[in-house]
């Protein structure tokens, strides 16, 4: 080669350094615009904190608040759309809803109850809401006078929770939301005169006061889940809500951010302007699910659900669809198989109760983890071929597989493909170790993997976990597999 060839190969490689210690972790293919809001870490986070997060499995969301008041009902009306939106319906007076809080008296509230069943159901985690869309602040905030301390039951009700909560070793998320009907500051549109700009500055100071306020007052809580972050105005503040997301971090080390808080100086949301995840994992995941392990692009996710097609807060009349443990066991297991965790949305009424049929739900998802946890708890994508009998996850601490079975096939057999190079050291249930399977080898191929068919002798009832444990590649079998020449 001749010197100005190494000269200019050398001047290559200097770039390329500079923009990977610009990017660390990024492969020297990414595109890249020069962005000071986007993504501030490529890949996912590694620290015990994160590391805990992913492994929950399973959480519980709780919306409750003003709303949970009318139910669903104003007047006599049903009300169609999700019930801690029926602020907005046309049928309700703004003023009706404002003056709400001077009822709130939940004489059935029981923190520890709640917990309590939480802890029955599995629950490694909750998503609480501080503050939903009409402002309204179940903690005694200081920069309002919307809050609880304000309602007939004065005490804070996210003391109780967060205490509670602690107590019986479920991590609490703070749920916030940036829209506020409550605040006269509040912009969905970005302001236009002075005046409006002024205003908003003083909403902005607001915001970022209450959430300093909530991780001051709750210093066990391990992170904030945003909400109502879609707004023109509030996307349009990527240099604000950048600093301020760093402010939040540096009070508390650790604290967990999805990627909803904030937008990069182009307006781009979750993904940034080169498609870097802005935060520490996908909130995108709301009422749906990944069908495959591509759709989440290596990063870290979680799925928030409802029972009902889309009821978070109390309705007293749900309609439609109502999801079944079944179903819902189903969903949590896709999720972790998918490398995600899964949460289920309770609602709460106006007295603190919580509905029967969330009780019911609660109750059968607990029986079914009590049993079959292992297969949900600190596992991930277990990098085989997905089947349609089920599921596969894999325990991120002992390498072993779950074979989630919901779909039997007439046959009773189900197909497993494992990765070449690889045998099977056991097979057995779950709930009886002692009950193994005889894999029956199918097909073996050095580059497609190993398959086999586990035959079972009975239907199952219920979703019903097969332990797999996997060795090294096993002598080569007498039969010949060829490959097929068409
Ligand atoms: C739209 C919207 C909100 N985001 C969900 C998580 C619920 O809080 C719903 O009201």
């Amino acid at each position: 080669m001749k010197k100005q060839t190494y000269l200019i190969l050398f001047l290559c490689l200097g770039m390329l350094q500079e923009a990977i210690a610009q990017f660390p972790g990024a492969s020297s293919q990414r595109s890249s615009v020069s962005l000071k809001h986007g993504a501030h870490r490529l890949g996912k986070r590694t620290d015990a904190q994160m590391e805990t997060w992913r492994n929950y499995g399973l959480g519980q969301f709780i919306h409750w608040g003003l709303y949970a008041i009318p139910g669903g009902h104003w007047n006599g009306k049903y009300y169609p759309g999700a019930a801690e939106w029926i602020r907005s319906w046309n049928e309700m007076p703004n003023e009706d809803y404002d003056n709400l809080y001077k009822q709130f008296d939940p004489k059935h509230f029981d923190a520890k109850a709640w917990a309590a069943q939480a802890k029955d159901m599995g629950a490694r985690y909750v998503i609480i809401t501080t503050k939903h869309h009409d402002g309204f602040c179940i903690w005694p905030s200081k920069y309002t006078d919307y809050t609880i301390a304000n309602t007939p039951y004065k005490n804070d009700a996210l003391k109780e929770l967060v205490d509670a909560y602690d107590a019986v070793g479920i991590d609490v998320y703070l749920y916030f939301s940036i829209i506020d009907w409550n605040h006269n500051g509040y912009r969905s549109g970005v302001p236009e005169s002075g005046d409006e700009k002024q205003s908003y500055e003083a909403f902005k100071d607001f915001t970022a006061n209450q959430l300093k306020e909530l991780l001051t007052t709750y210093p066990t809580t391990k992170g904030l889940w945003f909400d109502g972050t879609w707004d023109k105005a509030w996307i349009a503040e990527a240099e604000f809500t950048d600093s301020l997301e760093a402010e939040l971090r540096a009070m508390r080390p650790g604290l967990i951010i999805g990627s909803r808080f904030r937008a990069d100086e182009n307006g781009r949301r979750h993904f940034d302007s080169n498609g870097d995840l802005i935060g520490d994992y996908e909130q995108g995941w709301e009422r749906k699910l990944p069908t495959r392990i591509e759709e989440v692009h290596g990063n870290d996710w979680d799925c928030v659900m409802t029972v009902p097609e889309n009821q978070w807060g109390y309705h007293s009349d749900w309609r439609g669809h109502v999801k079944t443990s079944t179903e819902l066991i189903e969903m949590m297991t896709r999720a972790v198989a998918l490398d995600g965790n899964f949460v289920l949305n309770f609602g709460p009424d106006g007295q603190g109760a919580i509905r029967p049929e969330e009780t019911k739900l609660a109750k059968e998802i607990g029986e079914w983890m009590k049993v079959n946890h292992e297969a949900i708890y600190d596992c991930e994508y277990a990098g085989l071929e997905k089947q349609d009998w089920g599921y596969i996850t894999k325990s991120r601490k002992t390498g072993k597989y779950y074979l989630v079975v919901f779909n039997v096939p007439i046959s009773g057999a189900l197909k497993i493909k494992i990765a070449p190079g690889t045998g099977i050291a056991k097979v057995y249930d779950l709930t009886d170790s002692g009950n193994t399977y005889e894999p029956e080898e199918a097909h073996r191929s050095k580059t497609d993997g190993n398959e086999y068919l586990i035959h079972l002798e009975e239907k199952p009832s219920q979703p019903k976990v097969i332990v797999l444990e996997s060795s090294g590649e096993k002598a080569d079998s007498e039969v010949l597999y060829e490959k097929a020449k068409t």
